[in-house]
């Protein structure tokens, strides 16, 4: 099995998690955001990370490919089997890549990628605008969420934590952390889903890109 994608993506971060946390055996290809090779293509219409292939079988999406590997690898599931708790994890991870994305993506693109992967200006009016004013209701609902077992779904390690756990991370990179006197159970979930083994490693890999 091969993953194609490049750090700093949270859906490549949030499928390599999930990869080490079901203990799979894979390679990974670090193809960079928008690639045209005719190869990527083949495998993500688009140009998006991550894509991935299982000898013939070729997906992309980190949703798909996370799919995909749980129901071809049933040790660790990162789906629960019931029916609410498994449309719950999926509904986690759909707030996470979408509406959280919304927010976390204005921040990172514009204080990061922007002005120190691209050479240009960031909107910071934007970026300020989504710390100020998009992130506090997302914070909130998070904050109430959270269970004494620190796992969104089901007492248990599902996608809906790596997703979430995933996406935050480039909140951190463009200096933007949780307060952990206004989210005390946001910000120490988010804690201890960081040194998780997978993230741990999946971060280290990362730091190198970011200079350190
Ligand atoms: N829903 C997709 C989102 C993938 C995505 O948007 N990837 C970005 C990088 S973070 C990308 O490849 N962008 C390049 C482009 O749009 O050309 C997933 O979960 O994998």
């Amino acid at each position: 099995m091969i993953l194609y994608g490049a750090g700093l993506s949270p859906y490549v971060r949030k499928t390599l998690a999930a990869f080490k946390e079901k203990g799979l055996s894979f390679e990974h290809q670090p193809v960079m955001p928008g690639d045209s090779s005719p190869s990527f293509r083949s495998i993500s219409p688009f140009g998006k990370i991550p894509g991935f292939t299982d000898g013939d079988f070729k997906i992309c999406d980190s949703t798909a490919i996370i799919t995909y590997v749980d129901a071809k690898f049933a040790d660790k599931p990162l789906l629960p089997a019931e029916p609410a708790l498994r449309a719950r994890a999926v509904w986690f991870e759909e707030f996470s890549d979408t509406i959280l994305a919304a927010q976390t993506g204005a921040i990172f693109w514009n204080r990061v990628v922007a002005p120190r992967f691209m050479g240009q200006k960031g909107d910071d009016a934007a970026a300020d605008k989504a710390e100020a004013e998009g992130l506090p209701p997302i914070f909130a609902y998070l904050e109430s969420q959270i269970p004494a077992s620190n796992f969104l779904v089901g007492d248990r390690l599902t996608v809906a934590d790596l997703s979430i756990a995933a996406q935050m991370v480039n909140l951190g990179y463009a200096g933007v952390e949780v307060d952990a006197a206004k989210y005390p159970k946001f910000a120490a979930y988010l804690a201890t889903m960081h040194a998780r083994p997978s993230f741990v490693e999946v971060l280290g890999a990362e730091r190198a890109m970011m200079g350190g």
